[in-house]
Order: structure tokens, then sequence, then C-alpha cells
């Protein structure tokens, strides 16, 4: 992969930042940042522009010197310059700058003033009330550094699920390459299929180790080799990224991939029961005594103590081995078993494609049918359509299901749920969908008991069938709205209403927890990609995953029902 501007200009933005810290000439330090602006915002690459030997000084802000330092970082990855001051500038302060609330200035200032130069300093000051003591600091900022350093906290280290499947892909092909390597797989959090995952922890068989720890940290995504060893190595990507990888002998492979695969809380209890019954499982194997009696398989491990094989995505102790034990387990619904799609845009509000693209793309995915679900007037951000529009393109539906008989496609809408909880399209209008799918984009912050008393007057529109998105949140970007989801389960078991599991990675929403909580109150749930584009429909495999988290087996699921099953379920009046 070439150097990305992105990349350069957030280089020379550190380089800026770490000068300012220790205060360097205002002026060298804004000649950095306006040449990251200008890289970042140059429609072509810097790499293509020194491969087709083009003068990068012709760039406005871009002198000799600069010009070098982007040759520097586009030949070798690395700015001389920039290695140096990241070592004379303590290490926590550079991390201390990411912090909503703390810009360089704050940061040299703590320094200067409180020696702080980490987070957990900076915690301590907070918690002793230095901090709002200083002069220029005071109550509000304090209270401001307080939310960034939460925020941070929370968010900053764990990438979503989607990213982490597009690195591990790409690093499992690099190292699949190397023919001597038998298996490789990616375990932990990721092959739990989590919606965050915090580090890539890869797993490889082969018998030449070495060999796979050159190729390992001869990605070339890495960033840092943190440390490396004879069957074990750490690196960080430049994308911030840290991957483990341990080489294991075939034997052991079981053992090791049950062991990575997690959830920490899951090998524990299941290293419980082996030790009641006079076992000890441990990433080489399982042991009586000195003999080892399994651990090539993970089905082997699991055998040793009783239990039947439980899929990774159940494992964080949360009732799979008490099933497990009882034959109980879920039959975990997987991306065969869907057969439309119940929440999609097209060119109509906000979508990229037309509608026909979009039916041709769902036929290709071998859908039954698609319900097309358009913004409602009231989402202007999102260009919502008028009624009669909803009409027009209800007129074009029909038209479409004559032209194409082996696909159904469901005339539906995205509908705003108001503040009052009244639906965003009158009766005479609803009454032409098949279903509607009821999203709250506005009013996010009322309380608790609004937000909730809210959508359960929304579900009493006869009209309401799928509660979509029901949290609202994005993934690292928003928190959920406040709003009591056990009685909206509730609600919607009593009221034949349902909810829906929106696969948008940077939604996820419902999450595992309470796609299980839906599951067990009987309530169905729509697997939905929200998709605004034909390659948005590949979202449903990020649907899955947090669905096979959640227990949920084809029978819970809206989607996974023919098309005739599907519109009488949808019916409410
Ligand atoms: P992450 O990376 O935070 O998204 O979550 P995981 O589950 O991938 O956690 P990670 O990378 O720290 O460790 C990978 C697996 O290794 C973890 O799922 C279970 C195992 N493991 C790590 N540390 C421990 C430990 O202290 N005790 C036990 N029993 N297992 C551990
Ligand atoms: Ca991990
Ligand atoms: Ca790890
Ligand atoms: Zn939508």
């Amino acid at each position: 992969m070439p150097v990305r501007n992105q990349e350069i200009a957030a280089a020379f933005q550190k380089l800026a930042d770490l000068l300012e810290i220790q205060g360097a000439n205002q002026f060298r330090v804004r000649a950095y940042r306006n040449a990251a602006l200008t890289i970042e915002s140059h429609p072509k690459s810097m790499a293509d522009m020194i491969a087709e030997g083009e003068d990068l000084q012709e760039l406005p802000g871009i002198g000799r010197d600069l010009a070098a330092k982007i040759r520097e970082y586009v030949e070798t990855g690395r700015i001389r310059k920039l290695d140096e001051l990241t070592s004379e500038v303590p290490e926590g302060l550079s991390i201390l700058m990411k912090i909503e609330g703390l810009g360089p200035k704050k940061v040299k200032t703590l320094h200067e003033r409180l020696g702080i130069s980490s987070r957990q300093d900076l915690e301590a000051a907070l918690h002793s009330g230095e901090i709002a003591r200083i002069r220029g600091f005071g109550p509000k900022t304090e209270q401001k550094i307080i939310q960034g350093l939460s925020a941070y906290s929370a968010h900053s280290t764990r990438v979503k699920f989607i990213t982490a499947h597009e690195i591990a892909q790409a690093y499992l092909e690099h190292l699949n390459d190397l023919n001597v390597v038998k298996k490789a797989i990616v375990a932990g959090s990721y092959r739990r299929k989590k919606e965050t995952v915090g580090d890539l922890d890869i797993l490889v068989i082969c018998e030449k180790p070495e060999l796979v720890m050159d190729r390992f940290t001869g990605f070339e995504e890495v960033g840092m080799v943190v440390s490396r060893g004879t069957t074990r190595s750490a690196v960080v990507l430049r994308s911030g990224l840290h991957v483990d990888i341990r080489v294991v002998p075939e034997e052991s492979y079981g053992a090791a991939l049950h062991y990575f695969t997690g959830s920490k809380e899951h090998g524990i209890a299941v290293r419980k029961i082996a030790q009641r019954n006079g076992l000890k499982i441990n990433e080489y194997g399982v042991f009586c005594g000195q003999e080892r009696i399994a651990g090539r398989t993970e089905e082997e491990v699991y055998r040793s103590v009783g239990l039947t094989y439980i899929e990774p995505e159940l494992r964080e102790n949360r009732g799979e081995i008490e099933a497990a034990r009882k034959g109980a387990l879920p039959r975990l619904i997987s991306l065969k078993d869907i057969r439309g799609d119940l929440h999609t845009h097209t060119i109509l509000s906000d979508g990229r494609n037309t509608l026909k693209k979009m039916v041709e793309a769902a036929r290709r995915r071998g859908y039954e049918y698609l319900g097309v679900t358009n913004h409602s007037p009231q989402v202007t951000i999102a260009r919502g359509i008028p009624s009669s529009v909803l009409l027009e393109q209800i007129e074009e539906i029909d038209r479409m299901n004559e032209r194409y008989p082996d696909i159904t496609i469901l005339k539906s809408s995205e509908v705003d749920i108001l503040k009052d909880g009244s639906l965003d399209y009158p009766a005479e209008v609803l009454k032409y969908l098949d279903f509607t799918v009821c999203s709250i984009h506005y009013h996010q912050h009322l309380s608790r008991e609004k937000q909730t008393e809210r959508v359960l007057r929304a579900m009493e529109n006869p009209y309401f069938t799928i509660f979509g998105h029901p949290t609202g949140r994005l993934i690292n970007e928003r928190e959920p709205y406040e709003i009591d989801l056990e009685r909206i389960i509730e609600a919607a078991r009593e009221m034949g209403c349902f909810l829906e599991l929106n696969a948008n990675p940077d939604r996820m929403d419902l999450d595992d927890v309470y796609s299980k909580a839906a599951k067990e109150a009987g309530v169905m749930v729509a697997i939905s990609t929200d998709a605004h584009s034909i390659f948005n429909l590949g979202y449903m495999e990020m649907g899955i995953n947090q669905a096979r988290r959640g227990w949920l087996e084809p029978g819970n699921v809206l989607n996974c029902l023919g098309v005739e099953d599907l519109k009488k379920r949808l019916r409410r009046i």
C-alpha cells in the first residue's frame, strides 16, 4: 500500500505538537501545520508526485526542508526529526495531547507546573484538585478534561470489528504466502466477532517459527516492532492497532486456540471444570498428571471436560457452558439463513443507487425480498421525502414487482418518530405500506422516562412495525440515548412489533446483550443493513456476527421468514 497523504499530514501534525510542547518558535510550528493541511487536501498523492518526478516545492507553503521530509516519509515510512523529538518528549505527553480539551499548550503547562507526564499523573492531579488551581485552567477546563479523559479511555484504544477484519484478512494473506505455514488464524475477540477489537491475536502452526517471525514483522503496515522472540512477537501497525503472534506445534493447536480465543472469563470457567475432574488445561493441552490427553483440536478440549463444542461467538461466560453441558446450545443463525433485507435507501432520499440497481443487487444476493425504506419528511438532513413522492415510489415498486417476478419489493419507509411519539406520515399514507421501520433521529437527549414514553406511544400506532436502530449509538462516537429497552421489548411483545439489529458497522444496534434479551422475551429481530448503496448490502455479514453473539437462531429472526409468512407477521391491522 503506498503512503497516503493523510498519514504524512498526521506525521507533520505530530511534529508540530511536539515542537509546541518544547516551546519551539511559533513560525516553525505553524509551517508544519500549514504543510499538513496542504498535503491532506492535495488531490494527488505525494507518493505519486515523487514517483512522477514532480517538484513538491511547487505546493503552497512547502519549501526545501519540508519537501525533503515528505520524500523521507514516502521512501522510508518515517521522519528522523520526528523520531528525535519523540525520544526527547516524554511518551505520555503526546498521548495526553490526544485527549479532548488538552492541546499542546495546556499539556506543556501541566508538565512544567505539576510535572504531569502520563495519564495516571493527570488522573491523580484531577483527583487532588490541583489542576483547577493553575492560572488559566479553572473548574470549567477541569470538567472538560475529565470528560475528554473518560471518552479517551473508553474509546480510543479499540477499533470497530470491520476495520480489524480488513487488516486481519490482509495479514493472514501475507502470512499464508509463506508456504511453510500450515495454518494461520486470528483468535481473541476478533474470532469471537466482538463489535470492537482491542488487538489482534494471531496463531500459526509452522515448523519453522523463525521464518514466520520474519514474515510477521515484515508486513507492510507494521509501524513498530514491540518484541521479537522465537515463537512469539508483537508489533504495532501504523494505524495504532497492536498485533500479537504465537507459533504453536500442531499437537497443541486446539488447546492454544481455545486459550487465545478467550474470553478470559470463558477460559477460566472451562479450566475450573477441568480442575474439578482432576485435569489441567493450559495453552499446551489437557493434562492428567504428566500425561497429555487432548489438545489437537478445540472439540477434543471441550470433550475432555464433558462439553459439546461451543461456538466462539458464545464464549463470554454468559450461560454457554451450562447450555453445552445440557446439550441445549442454540443453533446459531448464519448468512445463508437470511432471505431478504428490510432497511435500505435509494437515491430518492439519501441513498446512492436507484431502486432498480438496489433490486438487482438484492437479486444477485439471492434474496426473496427487499424492503425499501427511504426517509420521511422531518429528516431533512437525509433528504426525507414528502407523502406525494412516497406515493410515486409505491407505484414504481408496483411496476418493478411486475418486472422482477423472482423478488418481492416491499413498500416501506424509515418513518421518523417525532418528539411527541407520533409518526411522520399520516395514516392515509402509511396504510399503503407493507410495513415501517420507525426510528429516532432528533431529540436524542430526552430523559430516560420521556424517551421511553415517546417510543411506547409511537408503538401504539398500528402502522409501527420495526423499531429501527433502537439505541441510536454510533460506536466510538456517540453514546446510546437514554431509553428503557427492557420495557420497549416487553411492549413490542405485547403489541406485535419488532426490533431491528442494524448491521451498519458504525451502529451494530441492537447489541449482543439486547439481541439476546429480545430473543428471551419472544420478540423477533430484523437484521437489516440500512444500506445506502448496493455495496452496503454486504453489511449483512456484520449483523449476523452480532446476532450470533446474541444467541439468535433463524427462528428468532424476521428476515429468515419466507415472504408470505413475513407479510403476515408484519401486518398489525
Ligand atoms: P481484546 O483484545 O481486548 O478485544 O480482547 P481479547 O479477548 O482478544 O483479549 P486479549 O487480546 O487480551 O487476550 C486474548 C485471549 O488470551 C483472551 O481472550 C484470553 C486469553 N488470555 C489473555 N490473558 C489472559 C489471562 O490473564 N488469563 C486467562 N485465563 N486468559 C487470558
Ligand atoms: Ca485481542
Ligand atoms: Ca492480545
Ligand atoms: Zn436508514
